[in-house]
């Protein structure tokens, strides 16, 4: 088989890329080595930016995320017993909309089905091959028998344990890392929310988080140790932790039910670069990862998805290769940004080990400043809407 740019991976990234460049008539064939329902299944992120907004829209999938998502204009901090809001809209005039990635991958995959597009589903032992030469190909395992395709480039869309960054001579990669001492315990309710929009919270207890998917379906999160075991945690004792964490006037709108989704989650921040290696290109996750502090993983692979595609899409137009040629650079700059907003809200809302007394102190300190500085809180603002592409 050949193709122009085998994708892989069908996770938001890959299906993303591919539903740009079918739309502007590039042949791709995604590669995953997942079943589509199990991909349908994970439960990630839900906060999407006004620039991921648009390209999901540019890319045509847009019609169910402005009937159902939920356009927010503001997040509040808490601390110190009290919420405090930061008016996104109002410092940014730029908004986000709250919309599961699971929507997100659903849209994507029933436009790419609609489309007629290859999307090849438990592939097995994907292999990027020559990607550093003219004739890259990529070789599979599908029903016992090994496929090739051949092709013009490689995406590489397959998350962090994926093959693609794997595939790459180590000595062309640097990469950088921090592992946080901590995970996020969340749950699904199918219960509303405890506030209409998002409460990031710092307590003594550690961090707490308020989310939704919907006017009825919220999303929970606490700061737990990294070794806990999800069984140690039962519903009961979530909802109890939850509203410990929160002041008053937020834990007494936390409305408990059963929860249906129950999973830990390590935060690490990492990156690798550079992000493109002749013929191959490292999209998103694959690329890299940030804490889900600042609600920046899936928007990240959306910006990586705009570079490539603008890239590919020049090479196959108008035959220019300056702006594949620029492709890392440009995502770099980006990722670098919010990896750094990522750590900061991460280092700024959490209970480390050696927080103590004084630690908690200076977080408040700094909560209590940026909420109160019209210039802390666009800072924070501005980053959080997103940063220009
Ligand atoms: P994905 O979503 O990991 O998709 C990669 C796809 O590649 C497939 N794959 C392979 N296919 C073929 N051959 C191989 N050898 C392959 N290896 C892997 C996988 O099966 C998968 O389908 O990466 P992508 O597309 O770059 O998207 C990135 C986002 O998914 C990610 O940034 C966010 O979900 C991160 N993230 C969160 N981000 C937020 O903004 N807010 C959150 O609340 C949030 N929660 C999360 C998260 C990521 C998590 N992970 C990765 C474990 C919670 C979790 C649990
Ligand atoms: C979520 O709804 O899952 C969510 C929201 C904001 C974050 C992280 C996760 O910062």
């Amino acid at each position: 088989m050949r193709t122009q740019v085998v994708i892989i991976g069908a996770g938001p990234s890959g299906l993303l890329l591919g539903q740009l460049l079918a739309n502007s008539g590039i042949d791709a064939v995604i590669l995953e080595r997942a079943e589509r329902d199990y991909v349908l299944g994970r439960v990630r992120a839900g906060v999407l930016e006004q620039g991921t907004v648009d390209l999901l829209d540019e890319a045509g999938v847009g019609a169910r995320m402005h009937a159902e998502g939920l356009p927010h204009d503001g997040i509040s901090l808490a601390y110190g017993h009290e919420l405090h809001r930061i008016g996104l809209h109002d410092l940014t005039g730029r908004r986000v909309m709250i919309y599961g990635q699971t929507e997100v991958t659903h849209d994507l995959m029933s436009e790419r089905e609609a489309s007629g597009a290859t999307t090849i589903y438990s592939a097995g032992q994907v292999q990027p091959h020559g990607f550093d030469g003219a004739s890259p190909y990529v070789t599979y395992e599908k029903d016992g028998t090994t496929h090739r395709i051949d092709c013009d480039f490689i995406a590489g869309c397959d998350g962090f344990h994926g093959i693609s960054r794997k595939s790459v001579p180590p000595d062309a990669l640097r990469t950088y890392e921090r592992a946080y001492p901590f995970g996020w315990l969340g749950i699904l309710a199918e219960v509303p929310p405890a506030d209409h929009e998002l409460i990031y919270a710092n307590h003594p207890r550690g961090f707490a988080l308020c989310s939704m998917r919907s006017e009825c379906r919220s999303r929970y999160y606490v700061q737990c140790p990294l070794d806990d075991k999800v069984e140690a945690w039962s519903d009961e004792r979530f909802w109890d932790e939850l509203r410990r964490r929160l002041p008053a006037e937020a834990a007494d709108r936390v409305i408990a039910g059963p929860s249906f989704e129950k999973t830990i989650a390590p935060l690490r921040s990492f990156v690798a670069e550079p992000m493109q290696f002749g013929r191959l290109s490292l999209v998103g996750d694959a690329a890299h990862i940030v804490p889900p502090t600042g609600a920046k993983g899936l928007n990240l692979a959306a910006s990586d998805v705009r570079y490539l595609f603008e890239g590919l899409r020049e090479h196959y137009r108008d035959r220019s290769p300056a702006a594949l040629q620029a492709y890392s650079s440009r995502a770099l700059a980006r990722v670098w940004k919010a990896v750094r907003f990522s750590w900061w809200m991460t280092t700024m809302l959490h209970r480390f080990p050696d927080t103590g007394a004084f630690g908690q102190r200076i977080q408040e300190a700094e909560l209590d400043y940026v909420v109160h500085s019209r210039a802390a809180s666009t800072a924070l603002a501005e980053n959080y809407v997103g940063l220009p592409y």
